[in-house]
């Protein structure tokens, strides 16, 4: 498998985020990504190579233009805000939900901050929108290498994507890689793509970004948004609305869900996408369904993730894999290399 990596990503490094009340340790962390090269280079996994370089026009097709503003920007008016702020993260603190406008950009930056986030548990550092780019750009990099040929790449990047929509950032991710990836494949001219999310937590900026469009299949197996994050997004009557009505599917699982029942939903998954007739996959691969992950409920071991590979590889479509979440993160090297490498034996 060829890996895309990104060796800017430890430029996004969050001190700590808000959960219940108190700022704890963040989860997301740049050891993640350094496990899975570690891993990656240990098991000699195929190559690794640098991202290309891009316009911002490939993120722009997914992100609005303020918002890709905003983050461009945000450092330094958080540190124009108060000289101090250099040593301390941005976490938002308001939000505009339903009464507020959101059509009016206000000129306070901490008021900005919050009309383009959903939570308070992604901090913004200074090397965040450098991280985010790159990977982004990995992410099509890795679709530039599927176009010409390689049967699968792998985007190995951080900040994580999925949770980002077109406008807003939240649950760590910032820029939606899987969301650009599959948008450049669409520009490639690649006709029917279709998304499957197997992060524990649903795709909810990933949905939301192709909700109405035909032309990209969102499929995602998740903990049950009824007590898993992102709480607001994700259940199972959600299934795309106008042209995109049949294009999106949410397979939510109950926490403590095992690789069997874990495994069943994937199958529905995968039938669904061969049912609507990709030509080409992007899977979020996300490794926090791993039974030992400090923030997730589902109980896949070590070699299950094996199994993952070979199940996605036997679509038999050209794939793109993006790295998403996994917190255990002394296991999150085998776990995610584990999917690549039952992708390879399988896909031959
Ligand atoms: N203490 C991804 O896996 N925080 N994002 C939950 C846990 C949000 C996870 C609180 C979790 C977001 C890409
Ligand atoms: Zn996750």
């Amino acid at each position: 498998m060829l890996t895309i990596y990104n060796d800017q990503h430890p430029l996004h490094h969050g001190k700590m985020e808000m959960y219940r009340g108190n700022l704890v340790p963040c989860v997301e962390v740049p050891a993640r990504a350094d496990y899975v090269l570690a891993e990656l280079q240990s098991r000699k996994l195929g190559h690794i190579e640098a991202p290309q370089g891009f316009g911002l026009d490939a993120i722009t097709r997914v992100h609005a233009a303020r918002y890709v503003d905003f983050l461009a920007g945000a450092w330094d008016e958080w540190v124009a805000l108060d000289p101090a702020n250099a040593e301390r993260d941005a976490i938002p603190s308001y939000w505009p939900i339903r009464s507020f406008r959101s059509d009016v950009l206000p000129a306070s930056f901490p008021a900005r901050m919050g009309l383009f986030s959903y939570d308070a548990g992604s901090p913004l550092t200074s090397g965040t929108w450098r991280a985010a780019q790159t990977g982004a750009f990995c992410a099509l990099t890795a679709v530039q290498k599927v176009l010409q040929g390689e049967r699968s790449a792998f985007a190995l990047t951080r900040p994580p994507g999925h949770h980002a929509g077109a406008d807003f950032f939240g649950g760590y991710c910032f820029l939606n890689n899987a969301a650009i990836a599959a948008q450049a494949l669409r520009d490639a001219g690649v006709q029917r793509v279709a998304v499957l999310d197997i992060d524990y937590h649903h795709g909810n900026g990933t949905q939301a970004i192709f909700y109405d469009r035909p032309d990209v299949f969102f499929a995602s197996v998740h903990g049950d948004p009824h007590t898993e994050y992102p709480y607001y997004l994700g259940y199972a009557d959600e299934l795309g609305q106008g042209a995109g009505l049949g294009a999106n599917l949410n397979l939510p699982l109950p926490h403590g869900s095992d690789f069997a029942r874990w495994r069943a939903a994937l199958a529905v998954a995968l039938q669904s996408i061969a049912a609507f007739g990709a030509d080409a996959l992007v899977v979020s691969l996300g490794v926090d369904t791993f039974a030992g992950d400090p923030i997730a409920g589902f109980q896949l071991q070590s070699a299950d993730f094996l199994r993952v590979g070979e199940d996605l590889a036997a679509a038999g479509l050209p794939t793109v894999l993006v790295f998403e979440g996994g917190y255990a993160v002394a296991e999150v090297g085998v776990n995610a290399v584990n999917v690549l490498d039952g992708f390879v034996q399988r896909a031959g």
